[in-house]
């Protein structure tokens, strides 16, 4: 008997002691997700190590203009970004989703250019990017004080309250607050507010309403890396659950809607077919051209800011934007 696996044994070979092993909290999502109508899956899940590397390839894209937008931003307004963090007593300057830094390395350089005393403290899930960012601010900032928190948000918080005393300045930039679900939004930055005191400040990066047709194309991009971004979430589910989706047999969709503000993404069925999750025993049936919903991401006018500020307890202090008024990093004070 020949006992030599040919190269896809190989493969699904090791798809299946991959899924065996598999995340619970990832097995449950989508397993309620898909059971829903409309079906869904949280845009949580789009990171992997694929789909990060993919997100960095659409911050380069040329229809992306969020990324480039606020780095222009923070690089032309640092200065008074900084001043209005208040940089007469010490502060703790807490990132929320640090990622590899690269936009708040702007302002680290200009805080420590006008000798403010800070400490920062970026937070993420991934150990291995707080690991990547941690070496790479020894070697360009050596003289910037640091502490790093791997893990969620609120754990984060919950973590600085008990064992950093003192005035904190909360990052979260970026327009991740738009990939909330409706209300979602509010409810984080209510929960970030109980972890903060008066006179604290919170930073907090918007993607704002414009030409529908420039946000469409944003995220529908000519290259198709959107897309495979978008996919990737099935290759995932492929992977780590066993699942047997055909790629060829889905597809991204997009759309803007400008009433609501929302870009809502979707991945499609091209036909009837029914997908099984090997490590979950289960099976779902798609309808032809039914959607599973993926992503929303929330576009936002002034207004809706200040007023989302007002209801979560923060006082919008100033609007950083650009001269397109395309995106804006917002400074909120704690009231
Ligand atoms: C991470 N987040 C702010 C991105 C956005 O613009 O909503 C994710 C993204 N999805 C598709 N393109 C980019």
């Amino acid at each position: 008997m020949d006992l030599r696996l040919n190269t896809s044994n190989a493969n699904q070979t090791s798809e299946l002691v991959n899924a065996m092993n598999y995340d619970p909290e990832l097995a449950r999502d989508v397993q309620e997700g898909l059971k829903q109508t409309p079906k869904r899956i949280s845009s949580k899940y789009f990171y992997d190590g694929a789909g990060s590397k993919l997100f960095q390839q659409i911050m380069e894209l040329p229809e992306y203009y969020p990324t480039r937008t606020e780095f222009k931003i923070l690089e032309e307004q640092q200065a008074e970004i900084s001043r209005f963090f208040g940089l007469s007593d010490f502060f703790h300057l807490v990132e929320l989703g640090a990622g590899d830094g690269l936009k708040t390395k702007i302002l680290l350089r200009q805080l420590l250019h006008m000798k403010a005393d800070f400490e920062y403290v970026p937070v993420d899930i991934s150990g291995d990017i707080l690991k990547l960012l941690d070496s790479s601010l020894k070697t360009e900032l050596p003289a910037l004080k640091t502490d790093s928190f791997t893990g969620d948000y609120f754990k984060a918080l919950h973590w600085l309250q008990k064992n950093k005393e003192g005035r904190k300045v909360v990052l979260f930039l970026g327009s991740n607050i738009g990939n909330f679900e409706d209300g979602g939004d509010l409810e984080f930055l209510q929960e970030i507010r109980k972890y903060l005191n008066p006179e604290d400040k919170v930073l907090v990066g918007f993607d704002l309403r414009k030409d529908p047709r420039t946000i469409r194309q944003a995220y529908d991009d000519a290259a198709g890396v959107t897309a495979a971004f978008n996919l990737n979430l099935l290759k995932r589910l492929n992977r780590e659950l066993g699942a047997d989706f055909n790629l060829n047999q889905f597809e991204h969709f997009t759309d803007y809607d400008p009433l609501s503000g929302v870009v809502k993404s979707y991945i499609v069925s091209k036909k009837q077919q029914t997908v099984t999750f090997s490590a979950l025993n289960h099976s779902i049936s798609f309808a032809a051209w039914e959607a599973i919903h993926t992503e929303n991401s929330h576009k936002y006018t002034p207004v809706q800011i200040e007023e989302l500020g007002e209801k979560a307890g923060l006082k919008t202090e100033q609007f950083f934007t650009d001269e397109k008024h395309y995106f804006a990093d917002v400074l909120f004070r704690v009231i």
